[in-house]
């Protein structure tokens, strides 16, 4: 136990926090980490363009190339980031053996080599649906007016909730998928109640069949590139529907309003529906995917969801794509910065906030909500990174460039 350690243990339990307590709970903290950052999102299909509305800018080198590539730059990151955590993959990162097979004629065989490298690595999946970058995917798919178009979106749905099932199954700890879709206009449109009462139809015929081994988010947004004028599954969508039907939405924190609160969502939402999911992700000025860091928005989100009680109602995704950054760097900086978030949400002395709250003394509210922010909580992250055998602080960027030089480089 290292001296700053001890003299933080102390600090906190004044205030009533046993740390230990806390380095257990944030060992129970698994991100699912996106695959995706890892290629920015090019994944194993074809080296088709990234359609969609989203995009990853930047060209840093070395990026994944094939899923040996991946798995490894996947396993190195994991190396560098303390605790035990999932790996969420989309459909496109599946192995299609060489031979084209169509995104709706993908199963749970396709997944095979990812199911026994789950087992082996002790990470579970989760699971995302891949409507973009496809010829058939134009502006429009689960609420394309077109039937064989929309029927085509259908079967992938609904086949990618099968993979979902059996990745489930083979871990014994329900996979989560994500259905988000790219739907909108570019332009004015009139249409607007005819394309959302079509995706709603799609998603009642997607979820028609239940499933043991998987749970079904929704994920809405603002509006994609090239898809300014109108978004289908907008958020009011996605939330009616998941509260109707009890669905968990997806809080990906990009995909809001700049001035509007990712984190004001999680108690109100949760009133309604039974989980969440987040996309931890930074927005720079619009859903830019920039990787995540201990802001302020990510700080009171990671509170919110403490303060809620509700740690185990929410699975906490990450997505982020740079690719102008060291890949491995960005995975390790973007966790370990979830990591910190979600231990300063631990450390705070809610209870005691609460109280004076309650009270009307707000004077005190403000002054243990200031005071946190410079108690030594880098010395209990210090030391989860110590317990967990994994560096501490900067010393993490030693092995990632040694790991440029003799990995990434001679791609
Ligand atoms: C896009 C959504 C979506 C994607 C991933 C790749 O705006 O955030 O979650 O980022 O599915
Ligand atoms: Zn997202």
């Amino acid at each position: 136990m290292s001296k700053a350690y001890e003299i933080a243990r102390e600090r906190y339990a004044a205030l009533g926090i046993d740390t230990e307590k806390v380095l257990d709970q944030l060992q129970n903290f698994h991100l699912s980490m996106h695959c995706w950052q890892a290629d920015d999102v090019a994944g194993f299909e074809s080296a088709g363009d990234l359609t969609g509305g989203i995009q990853a800018t930047g060209n840093y080198p070395g990026k994944a190339r094939n899923v040996e590539e991946l798995r490894s730059d996947i396993l190195k990151a994991k190396s560098l980031i303390p605790g035990t955590h999932r790996l969420n993959l989309h459909e496109i990162y599946g192995e299609f053996g060489g031979k084209k097979v169509d995104r709706d004629q993908v199963g749970p065989e396709h997944f095979e080599g990812w199911m026994q490298w789950s087992r082996e690595h002790n990470t579970p999946l989760d699971f995302n649906s891949t409507s973009f970058s496809h010829p058939k995917s134009g502006n429009l798919s689960l609420s394309n007016p077109d039937k064989g178009i929309r029927d085509f979106w259908i079967e992938h749905t609904k086949r990618c909730r099968d993979i979902a099932d059996a990745m489930g199954k083979n871990q014994g700890d329900p996979c989560i998928m994500n259905v988000w879709v790219h739907d909108g206009c570019k332009d004015l449109s009139v249409n607007h109640y005819m394309y959302r009462s079509l995706l709603k139809d799609s998603l009642d015929q997607i979820f028609a069949e239940k499933k043991t081994w998987m749970k079904d988010c929704i994920e809405g947004k603002v509006f994609g590139i090239g898809l300014e004028s109108f978004t289908v599954g907008s958020h009011d969508f996605y939330t009616a529907y998941a509260a109707a039907n009890g669905k968990i939405p997806t809080i990906d924190t990009g995909h809001y309003h700049p001035t509007e609160s990712p984190a004001d969502k999680v108690s109100a939402l949760l009133q309604f529906v039974p989980e969440l999911m987040l996309h931890v992700s930074r927005p720079v000025r619009w859903d830019s995917d920039h990787v995540t860091i201990m802001d302020d928005p990510t700080l009171e989100l990671f509170a919110e969801i403490v303060r809620a009680g509700a740690l185990d109602r929410v699975h906490y995704g990450l997505d982020y794509f740079d690719g102008a950054i060291n890949r491995i760097g960005a995975y390790v900086i973007g966790s370990r910065a979830a990591q910190k978030c979600m231990l300063r949400a631990l450390l705070e002395p809610t209870a005691t906030i609460s109280k004076y709250e309650i009270e009307g003394r707000t004077a005190e509210v403000l002054t243990y909500l200031e005071e946190a922010k410079a108690m030594p909580w880098g010395a209990v992250y210090d030391e989860f990174c110590e317990r967990n055998g994994v560096p501490v602080g900067e010393a993490y960027l030693k092995e990632i460039a040694d790991y440029e030089k003799n990995v990434t480089l001679k791609r």
